[in-house]
């Protein structure tokens, strides 16, 4: 019987977990309903150019969730089942300086890298591992008994780590084991109705509600699954106007007339569920946790290190003027620094190196004889290439910080005299037992592919520059 390709696991993955998110948490399927019409309207008003930065097709399907784990063993294991589905871990951030609550995880994003696979489904997962050994979150005794506890849990059946190495090695499955592969794995991530031990749980919950969810029981759930839509302002309104409370923000770049560059998000908190809990005197009662929430998100085009060093420098200094003055709203702040600061257009982003495009030959190119010049920007001003934007795929800290934060029913304690202990790609990728790729030099070496072919059309010696 022929085999299922990665890419089709993948989506039939995106796909279950969609349906069972949504059965666990119905505003989920709201928000995706608003997306679906928010999404349609963008197309009907604007057109093709609607599909600058990724088909509808592509769009309509993409979403990403968040997981967290407690051990680099959990982790690991994570990562196994993930490259069944073509996903590598991308990027490092560490969200216990992002946050102004406790937050005591450093994180990753598993997605897919390549530009095709991203086309066919881009599906990927903040993965947030938890730090038992910051001493600025848990003291010696905490740490002991976190970790003896999160040593005990399982959270993957073997069969099903047994299924992703086979998919990994074989790029794909069979009929029959793709199926168990993907009931095994979806069942991985839906909220486990064993009782959660009260006394344990609350006892995290006092260092960090985070901690509390991630060590606190003994499996692990999708905490959020995120569509992608084309205008979140008009998201905002529309959810706002069906009495769903939003966090009081949108995350990341303002609304403005420019391009979009980045990631914008924003999201609201899930009710709470009901949870079996386990008393103190071992009789099991009915309680209700509030941990999971919906989040939507827009994306922009991908910023180089210069480019992004620019966002960050704007941030700065959009905190520092929304303080000056607290009567005027911050996106009004935010609007004004980015008209002064931001280049207005693709052009320009490109032309100062701010942000990432492909380039390919125009359809119709100068026939006049003349030879093509060797720099991109000439060669995009004379009309031989186009340039498309390249799509921004990862996520920011200081957004996920805010969308944990938002969404935490307490700040936590943190011992701000102690030294946290250091964690960065390398450690992680080590932890991971896989490279942590640098996204910088994914989207660089996709512009640069493109570059090569130009040159290759055109019969220049060098790829331009
Ligand atoms: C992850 C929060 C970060 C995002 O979109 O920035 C995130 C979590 O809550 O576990 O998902
Ligand atoms: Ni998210």
């Amino acid at each position: 019987m022929s085999t299922i390709s990665q890419w089709r696991l993948r989506a039939a993955f995106a796909q279950r977990l969609s349906g069972m998110y949504g059965h666990e948490v119905p505003a989920y399927t709201t928000l995706v309903d608003v997306s679906h019409e928010v999404n349609a309207d963008v197309l009907r008003a604007r057109g093709a150019d609607a599909e600058r930065l990724g088909s509808i097709g592509r769009v309509t399907a993409e979403r990403h969730g968040a997981i967290r784990v407690g051990t680099p063993r959990e982790l690991a294991q994570v990562a196994r089942i993930f490259g069944a589905l073509g996903m590598h871990p991308v990027g490092f951030y560490d969200l216990r300086e992002a946050a102004a609550s406790a937050v005591p995880v450093v994180s990753t994003a598993f997605r897919p890298v390549d530009g095709e696979e991203l086309a066919r489904n881009p599906f990927r997962v903040f993965t947030s591992l938890l730090t038992p050994a910051d001493p600025r979150f848990f003291d010696p005794g905490l740490r002991a008994r976190l970790e003896t506890f999160l040593a005990a849990r399982e959270l993957f059946p073997p069969e099903l780590l047994t299924l992703a190495d086979r998919a990994e090695a074989e790029r794909g499955l069979p009929p029959d084991d793709a199926e168990r592969f993907l009931r095994l794995a979806v069942r991985s991530f839906e909220l486990s109705p064993e009782p959660v031990d009260r006394a344990w749980y609350r006892t995290l919950e006092r260092v960090s509600a985070v901690a509390a969810d991630i060590g606190g029981v003994r499996s692990t759930h999708i905490n959020h699954l995120t569509p992608r839509v084309l205008d979140i302002d008009d998201l905002y309104r529309r959810m706002t106007d069906r009495g769903v409370e939003m966090i009081d923000t949108i995350q990341g770049p303002p609304a403005w007339r420019g391009p979009d560059v980045l990631l914008r998000q924003t999201s609201f908190r899930a009710l709470a569920e009901p949870r079996a809990m386990r008393a103190e005197d071992g009789s099991v009662v009915s309680g209700a946790l509030r941990v999971r929430f919906g989040e939507v998100e827009a994306r922009g085009i991908a910023l180089t290190r210069t480019g992004r060093a620019r966002y960050d420098e704007l941030l700065a200094r959009v905190d520092e003027q929304a303080a000056r003055q607290p009567a005027a709203a911050r996106d009004d702040v935010a609007r004004t620094v980015w008209e002064r600061h931001m280049p207005g257009s693709e052009e320009q982003l490109a032309a100062e190196g701010l942000a990432y495009f492909t380039y390919r030959l125009a359809d119709c190119r100068p026939r006049d004889g003349a030879a093509p010049p060797a720099g991109v920007a000439e060669l995009l001003r004379q009309g031989w290439t186009v340039a498309e934007p390249v799509v921004y795929e990862d996520f920011l800290p200081r957004s996920a910080a805010g969308i944990f934060q938002s969404n935490l029913s307490g700040a936590g304690t943190r011992d701000h005299d102690r030294q946290g202990t250091a964690y960065d790609a390398d450690w992680l990728s080590g932890a991971i037992g896989r490279e942590v790729l640098d996204p910088f030099t994914l989207y660089e070496q996709q512009q640069n592919r493109s570059l090569a072919h130009v040159a290759r059309a055109l019969g220049l010696t060098d790829p331009p520059r």
